[in-house]
């Protein structure tokens, strides 16, 4: 599915039981970074003005931040492998990365631009050594939580705004899991951007998400 083709939800408004999740914007992730993910600079001044917008007491923010040891298994120095090759093993995969968001590094900060004030929490994941975690809710493992969904809930929050880095990798699987988690979803879809190595992941994780559930909005549409 082409990202052409979503249809995004003509208007939203936003209410006390919602929450927004704002996904690795972190230096490495942007274009000059390890990770480089094209556009990855273009999204910041809008999710800015978006979590201005969306923060108030009740509307939580919550950033997460990929946080590698050294030598973690997703990273394809640790195989002996070049980045973005293929590899599965349980989770790990469907390919291996160039190091990056390594614990404590220039890389894992998020962006100098990135205004952090209105975070209510960070989240920060993938620091297991063996497991990788693209989803803010649960690891690739499938079964080791990251506590976000413990803190949503606590909170009555029902409703999730998602947007950052990357749209077909943690963006997609952050929806996923918090739809099968019993949250709504709702994907900004200006307020992220793709990776698509290996081509196809990005129109596979679009067309997974509209099965689920997941609506899609533009930060435009998106009302007090
Ligand atoms: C991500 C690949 C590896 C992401 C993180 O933030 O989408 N992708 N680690
Ligand atoms: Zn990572």
């Amino acid at each position: 599915m082409e990202i052409e083709k979503l249809k995004p939800t003509p208007s939203v408004k936003i209410n006390d039981k919602d929450a927004l999740v704002i996904v690795d914007v972190q230096n490495d992730f942007m274009p000059d970074g390890a990770l480089g993910v094209k556009g990855g600079d273009e999204i910041i001044d809008s999710i800015n003005q978006f979590s201005d917008k969306f923060h108030k007491t009740e509307n939580v923010v919550i950033l997460t931040q990929d946080w590698h040891p050294p030598k973690h298994l997703s990273f394809a120095s640790s195989h002996n492998k070049r980045p973005y090759e293929p590899y599965e093993s349980e989770g790990i995969g469907p390919i291996l990365w160039p190091d990056h968001c390594v614990q404590g590094s220039n890389g894992a900060r998020f962006h100098d631009t990135l205004e952090t004030k209105f975070a209510n929490a960070i989240i920060r994941k993938g620091y297991r050594p063996t497991i990788d975690s693209y989803s803010a809710f649960i690891e690739n493992d499938g079964k080791t939580y990251t506590g976000l969904s413990g803190y949503l809930k606590v909170l009555g929050k029902k409703r999730v705004f998602i947007c950052g880095l990357a749209l077909d990798y943690c963006v997609y699987y952050s929806a996923i899991d918090g739809r099968n988690l019993g949250f709504e979803i709702v994907v900004l879809v200006d307020l992220s951007k793709a990776i698509n190595s290996p081509p196809g992941q990005l129109s596979n994780a679009l067309k997974q998400m509209v099965e689920i559930g997941v609506n899609f909005v533009k930060s435009e549409n998106v009302t007090k």
